[in-house]
């Protein structure tokens, strides 16, 4: 009998020295498999329970237990312990350092077009011009007959038109947007026209659709010098204050007279940027506005034109492939 006791105490004396030394929660585990497991030291004693007296058996069974209960509590105590120090470990080896610059956030960015777009209406704007927008599917009478481009001029090909069914196109310019404006209001008008284009034409340099500002100034008296003045104006805002520009005579169906504009550009050379003119009296007279009351000049230029100079693109295309390498640059 009293080797059984003392076999329980050395077990349990030995247990409890095993716990307390454990570094981890593994060996941890190994040590209460090896005393309260089903094959471990304190059930194999407990097999000798059937040789002893039937007075010592509850005696023994009672410090089988005694035993048992410590080393539980043993092993809880130890495991707490245990966790909190893995815990501990693991805060310090994944600790934020909240100093480290951040990797930076993603930011958007508006296409080359639409800023080209919005710095064209700022500058312009200041000079008290106003937009107007339209519909870019439109009548063939607006587009066209409206602002003096009749059944046989080229600009009506079949080649360069959408025809979206019988009397209806795809605008090709924004053309019509100044002339509804005309036929809904009397003088003065000062509005800025942009929007996306459409004409039948497609390589290196033209694309089936584009965008385009056009620009017109009707009053009492409007003159070619004042024309002059907002274009300078324009063209020392748009490329630099030292820029000129130089005006050849050219044709628009919209006016007469009319002309190429080009700026002065580095030292030698020089650049178209738009075209544009007095407004022809036809457009006023399609307008209603009674011959000789009023006078304007417009303007009309392409956005990706002006994009591509501002920013020294040489590929019409790369604005609408939308490669991210291309637009992340502005
Ligand atoms: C109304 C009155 C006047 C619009 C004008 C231009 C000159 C012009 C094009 C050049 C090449 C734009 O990029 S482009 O395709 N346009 O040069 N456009 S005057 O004049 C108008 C239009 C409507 C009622």
């Amino acid at each position: 009998m009293s080797n059984l006791f003392s076999q329980l105490d050395g077990i349990g004396a030995k247990a409890l020295e095993q716990i307390e030394g454990a570094s981890d929660l593994a060996t941890l585990e190994l040590v209460r498999v090896s005393v309260l497991g089903k094959k471990g030291a304190l059930s194999e004693v407990l097999k000798g329970l059937g040789s002893a007296s039937a007075e010592d058996r509850p005696k023994i069974g009672a410090a089988a237990n005694d035993w048992k209960r410590k080393i539980e509590e043993a092993l809880e105590k130890k495991k707490g312990g245990l966790e909190d120090q893995a815990l501990e470990t693991r805060l310090a080896s994944e600790r934020i350092d909240i100093s480290l610059p951040s990797r930076g956030l993603h930011k958007g960015a508006l296409h080359p077009i639409t800023q080209t777009t919005r710095r064209i209406i700022q500058t312009l704007g200041r000079l008290g011009f106003d937009i107007a927008t339209g519909p870019e599917v439109e009548t063939e009478f607006l587009n066209f007959e409206a602002v003096n481009i009749p059944k046989d001029h080229p600009a009506r090909d079949m080649q360069d038109t959408f025809f979206m069914g019988p009397g209806v196109v795809l605008r090709t310019h924004t053309s019509a947007i100044q002339m509804r404006a005309m036929r809904n209001q009397k003088w003065p008008v000062r509005i800025l026209c942009p929007g996306a284009v459409y004409r039948c034409d497609s390589d290196a340099t033209h694309s089936p659709m584009f965008h385009q500002i056009e620009g017109l100034w009707v009053d009492k008296k409007v003159s070619m010098s004042d024309l002059v003045g907002v274009l300078e104006f324009f063209a020392k805002e748009m490329f630099g204050s030292s820029t000129k520009i130089r005006l050849r005579p050219s044709f628009f169906p919209f006016v007469e007279p009319g002309a190429e504009v080009d700026v002065s550009w580095g030292k030698d050379r020089w650049l178209e940027v738009l075209g544009a003119g007095m407004v022809h009296p036809r457009l006023f007279e399609m307008a209603g506005y009674p011959a000789g009351e009023a006078q304007g000049f417009a303007f009309g230029m392409g956005i990706e034109r002006i994009a591509m100079l501002l920013h020294g693109i040489d590929d019409l295309r790369l604005m609408y492939q939308g490669d991210v390498r291309f637009l992340k640059q502005f």
